[in-house]
């Protein structure tokens, strides 16, 4: 008889294409306890704690967290500054080195392509830290249609959050003083193992913090272990992005309230769409019709109060209180805080009005749940 191969089917497929980060192995060994998929890699989705304990303890302490999923496209060259600002409303003029931007790419529809960070290392060099969809196509396919002289691909680069409070003690310890100089949305320089390395103040939450983008591969396990070693006096933890977190700060997802369906103006980013453009960008004329037909829908925040909602794995349709839909959820959670259900997602106009009531459906409420509009981010 043949001799029986343990080849189990269930679950997630892991194979080259679900990509492990440099610090997978570690989240391994400090207890993960499931993974979601970003970008075509692993992002860390919980450890033992419950994502309310997490929650206290990003406000009070210090986590590491691995976002190696925020991949790195990078644009170089002789033409890498008007090629970035190619891609995007928001106007680069002002961005000097050392800066980090929050920019809208827009397709040629004025819908969201990506809500990626940029990084400015010189008028040549740029990263685009991404959210989820595949930036590096899209820009390869702009560059090469429209003959911007750039170099384009993904660099061995890959983010290490260190988020909370603590964060700024933990890493003027270890790389020094000047840590607490860095201002919010810049980044420096810090040495670690003979190699110079990318710091930033910034993060996935709104509880202070930094992320390392560690160039190398194969020094991940190191720098997680140092960082853990110095971090323990500090009550560091393993985390993630905490939901309940991100939903309080109204900080949007890519894929869930970002898709290529919804425009900046929807999402929050009218503030980086100037109507003066002076340059241009994919996407222009589409965007100004759409700035000068006005926006019907918005993302806000809902509150509802009922016991801990399920959690939200397809859209919840909202309507008005006379049964019309003018809306959906996207992303929902119980806040131990507010001590109700906080959720995002596109309203209608005028239902978008802070205060409004809404009607939610609710997979297996047995009827549709009262709730309020209320503006982001969350008091
Ligand atoms: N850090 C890095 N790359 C990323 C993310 C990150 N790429 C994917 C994803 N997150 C992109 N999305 C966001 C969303 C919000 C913010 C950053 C990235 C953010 N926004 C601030 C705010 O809304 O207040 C500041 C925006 C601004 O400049 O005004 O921090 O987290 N590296």
């Amino acid at each position: 008889m043949a001799k029986e191969v343990n080849l189990k089917q269930d679950g997630l497929n892991f194979s080259r294409r679900l990509r492990r980060t440099p610090f997978t192995s570690s989240v391994e060994k400090y207890g993960v306890k499931g993974f979601s998929v970003v970008n075509h890699a692993l992002l860390p989705k919980a450890f033992s704690r419950s994502i309310e304990e997490d929650y206290w303890h990003l406000r009070s302490a210090v986590q590491i967290w691995d976002v190696g999923v925020q991949r790195q496209v990078e644009i170089m060259g002789p033409d890498a500054s008007k090629f970035v600002q190619y891609m995007t409303p928001r106007s680069l003029e002002k961005m000097k080195v050392g800066n980090c931007y929050y920019i809208p790419l827009i397709d040629e529809n004025g819908g969201m392509v990506n809500d990626p960070v940029l990084l400015k290392h010189s008028e040549t060099h740029y990263w685009l830290s991404i959210a989820d969809s595949d930036v590096l196509l899209w820009a390869k396919g702009l560059a090469v249609g429209l003959k911007f002289n750039v170099s384009i691909k993904e660099p061995d680069v890959w983010p290490l959050a260190i988020q909370g409070p603590l964060a700024k003690d933990l890493l003027s310890e270890v790389f020094g003083d000047f840590i607490n100089d860095i201002k919010f949305f810049k980044f420096s320089k810090i040495q670690f193992e003979g190699s110079t390395q990318i710091i930033a103040r910034s993060g996935y939450s709104k509880q202070d913090g930094f992320e390392i983008y560690l160039q190398g591969f194969d020094l991940g396990e190191r720098l997680w272990e140092l960082l853990w070693k110095k971090g323990e006096k500090y009550n560091i933890a393993p985390g993630c992005p905490n939901l309940i977190d991100r939903i309080e700060a109204g900080l949007l997802s890519y894929g869930n309230e970002i898709t290529l369906d919804t425009s900046p103006l929807e999402v929050g980013m009218e503030k980086f769409c100037n109507p003066d453009f002076l340059h241009d960008f994919v996407g222009k004329t589409a965007l100004r019709k759409l700035q000068e037909k006005g926006v019907t829908r918005k993302i806000k925040g809902i509150i509802f109060d009922i016991p801990p909602c399920p959690p939200c794995t397809q859209p919840w349709s909202i309507y008005s209180e006379n049964k019309i839909k003018m809306g959906q959820i996207t992303s929902a959670v119980f806040s131990p805080r507010i001590k109700k259900n906080i959720g995002l997602g596109l309203v209608d106009e005028p239902l978008w009005k802070n205060g409004s009531t809404v009607l939610i459906e609710i997979p297996m409420a047995k009827s549709l749940v009262k709730g309020m509009v209320s503006n982001l981010p969350f008091q």
